[in-house]
């Protein structure tokens, strides 16, 4: 029905169902006018898509393959090993979630490194920027401070932390053993799936998935949780907590976002990708007095830089540097015109980008040895060397300008005011000090409970629609919102990110908010800084002497893509919540896997996932959880 619609939709129409986003129409016009096209256009192109692919039946996992199942029944049954239509959904999903768990951790690894390289020294570039934040993490870990140097706890952290990736024994994951709360160390213990290593965790999937060995749905999802935990509690939060020691944990601090920060006067530079070691050199050479001159003498004001999905959150909280927008708006961002540069590292990062600038006189340039695009510039980062080399990197940017073709520039009006940086620290702060304020008011009712909101944008969503339904109606119905990545970025554009917007909330978040001058719906991040509510909803569980999964709270994946967010929604179900997908993950072709999530995951480890492609009949789902969970507390509803 979908997309008998689409075929009878003019393009306008088609343009005008893309995004709820005031930028996008103009630009997805642009595009069409110059023959460019979009991931929306392809998109389009690609429908129908493959119906077993979408169920997610087709098995590519052998040469005697691909097989796929009939999953009407009048086809195979079975692959040619005899995978039935369970084992091949379970065997694929694990193999995304491996991906998405290695990708977030490999993200871990490579911050690891530099906070290594400070310890050995070679990191000139980089320091411990707040050494609170690592005494914390020293003491969580269980490593004495008294009487050391800072130097001295670095380095007794950061060999812990290396060893997270690949320790050899069978003892829990060390910083999932310091963070995570008793009672779910000791269920999972119970239920076998503690993880041990990241890499091991990860490897045992791609192993479990090879022909002939793990055929049974129910393991192979154990080991899914066991390899999201891992991540979750280990890599993610690896990542987050090393960026906040080297470039400072986030506070509270105002920024703008959407296209309308790009400017004319400016050589603009977007800054897109996951990990801030790159972005953050790159923000700040640009204030270096020799780079701002040799923006002047090719004819600009000064170098604008910008961010795109979450390389653009760590510098968007750590800097205040403006957000362009969304994953899907990274191709818009070059169809203005005004782009001299897309600077990237990892993760998210359209190949298309390549074909788009090719159009314009945008530079793609690629910095990391494991992302290269065939036709973008290859300029590999040293962080051993990182300002110059981030110098020599942003100057291909600012040398760009004169190619800009002033006649084909269009900059979207369009920009939203924002406060955003809320890592668990500025939240305990603004709470003044204590979790105390924040039970009272959960258990008084005024806020009736917390959502997590997490992730990206994606085609087959109208665009930010549902990020902004769904935390439109938690917030009126009482629920402080939480959240990272894309979803952060589209509620930093609509204005959900502003004091103001408590007005949109129910009576008593209304007046929580008001109280404290916070919005009612909190940017906590990136992707990685999912950690950050992993770490909020331990401390609140622990402070109100209960598990995770007895808290009034669920999360949410309106609008995702990515694999990685198959790993965030798996840690946040493995750690008890309920978790609410908006696109379809491709496993209904089996009704037993579709069951183990949907179902039995609830008796084992307390939470499930939901599938609802409505996002206000999702958040009553997410409601009436939340109302559950109170009344198994004895608090009023
Ligand atoms: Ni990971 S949230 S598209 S960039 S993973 Fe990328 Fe953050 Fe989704 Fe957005
Ligand atoms: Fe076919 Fe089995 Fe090989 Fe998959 S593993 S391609 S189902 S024979």
């Amino acid at each position: 029905r979908v997309y008998e619609r689409i075929l009878r939709a003019t393009k306008r129409e088609f343009y005008e169902q893309a995004s709820i986003d005031p930028t996008v129409l103009p630009l997805l016009e642009k595009a069409d006018r110059e023959g460019v096209e979009t991931a929306w256009h392809r998109y389009l192109k690609q429908q129908p898509q493959c119906g077993f692919g979408l169920l997610g039946v087709c098995c590519r996992n052998c040469n005697m393959g691909p097989c796929r199942i009939d999953p009407f029944g009048y086809g195979p049954d079975k692959g040619i090993c005899g995978a039935d239509a369970d084992t091949i959904v379970a065997r694929n999903l694990m193999r995304a979630l491996a991906a998405g768990a290695a990708a977030h951790s490999d993200h871990a690894r490579d911050i690891v490194e530099v906070f290594r390289g400070i310890v050995d020294g070679w990191a000139k570039d980089y320091k411990i920027a707040d050494e609170q934040k690592l005494l914390g993490i020293a003491r969580a870990l269980g490593v004495k401070t008294d009487g050391k140097s800072i130097m001295e706890v670095a380095k007794e952290v950061v060999e812990i932390a290396e060893m997270e990736f690949g320790k050899p024994d069978n003892s829990p994951l060390r910083f999932l053993n310091a963070y995570a709360p008793e009672r779910r160390k000791e269920l999972w213990r119970k239920l076998g799936i503690t993880p041990r290593a990241i890499d091991r965790e990860v490897t045992e999937i791609m192993h479990r998935t090879h022909m002939g060995v793990d055929a049974d749905p129910l393991n192979l999802i154990a080991q899914g949780l066991r390899a999201a935990l891992a991540d979750g509690w280990s890599g993610s939060m690896m990542a987050t907590l090393f960026s906040d020691v080297m470039f400072g944990t986030p506070k509270p601090i105002k920024v703008w976002a959407n296209l309308g920060v790009l400017r004319e006067d400016s050589v603009n530079v977007m800054v897109h990708g996951h990990n801030p070691l790159l972005s953050m050199q790159i923000a700040e050479v640009a204030k270096d007095p020799e780079m701002v001159e040799l923006a002047k003498s090719v004819g600009a004001e000064g170098i604008n830089v910008v961010g795109m999905c979450c390389t653009g959150n760590e510098v968007l909280m750590r800097l205040g540097i403006p957000i362009a927008g969304n994953f899907l708006q990274q191709e818009l961002a070059i169809i203005t015109g005004a782009l001299e540069a897309v600077i990237v590292d990892y993760q998210c990062i359209m190949p298309a980008l390549v074909d788009v600038a090719s159009c314009y006189h945008t530079k793609i340039i690629t910095t990391e040895p494991k992302t290269k695009i065939p036709g973008a510039i290859h300029i590999e980062f040293d962080k051993a060397n990182a300002r110059e080399s981030a110098k020599k990197i942003l100057k291909v940017a600012v040398e760009n300008f004169k190619n800009r073709v002033k006649e084909r520039v269009f900059i979207p009006k369009e920009k939203m005011e924002a406060v955003v940086g809320f890592s668990v620290e500025a939240i305990l702060s603004a709470l003044g000090g204590s979790l105390e304020p924040l039970a009272d008011a959960l258990k008084s009712g005024k806020i009736k409970g917390i959502a997590g909101v997490v992730g990206c944008t994606n085609p087959k969503v109208r665009h930010d629609s549902s990020h902004v339904a769904i935390t439109k109606e938690l917030i009126a119905n009482d629920i402080l919102v939480v959240g990272t990545g894309c979803w952060a970025i589209a509620m930093s554009k609509h204005g959900f990110f502003k004091p103001e917007a408590a007005e949109m909330a129910g009576p008593g978040l209304r007046e929580v908010c008001k109280a404290l001058g916070i919005p009612p719906a909190l940017h906590m991040g990136s992707c990685v800084d999912c950690s950050r509510m992993l770490i909020a909803l331990a401390a609140l569980a622990d402070h109100l002497g209960v598990d995770i999964s007895d808290l009034p709270a669920a999360g949410s994946a309106p609008e995702w893509y990515s694999e990685k967010a198959v790993s965030i929604g798996s840690y946040f179900v493995a750690s008890g919540l309920l978790v609410h997908l908006g696109t379809i993950p491709q496993v209904l072709g089996s009704k037993r896997v579709v069951e183990l999530l949907t179902k039995d995951a609830e008796s084992l480890v307390g939470g499930k996932f939901f599938v609802e492609t409505d996002p206000v009949k999702a958040a009553r789902v997410m409601i009436e959880h939340i109302r559950e969970k109170r009344r198994k507390l004895g608090w009023p509803e």
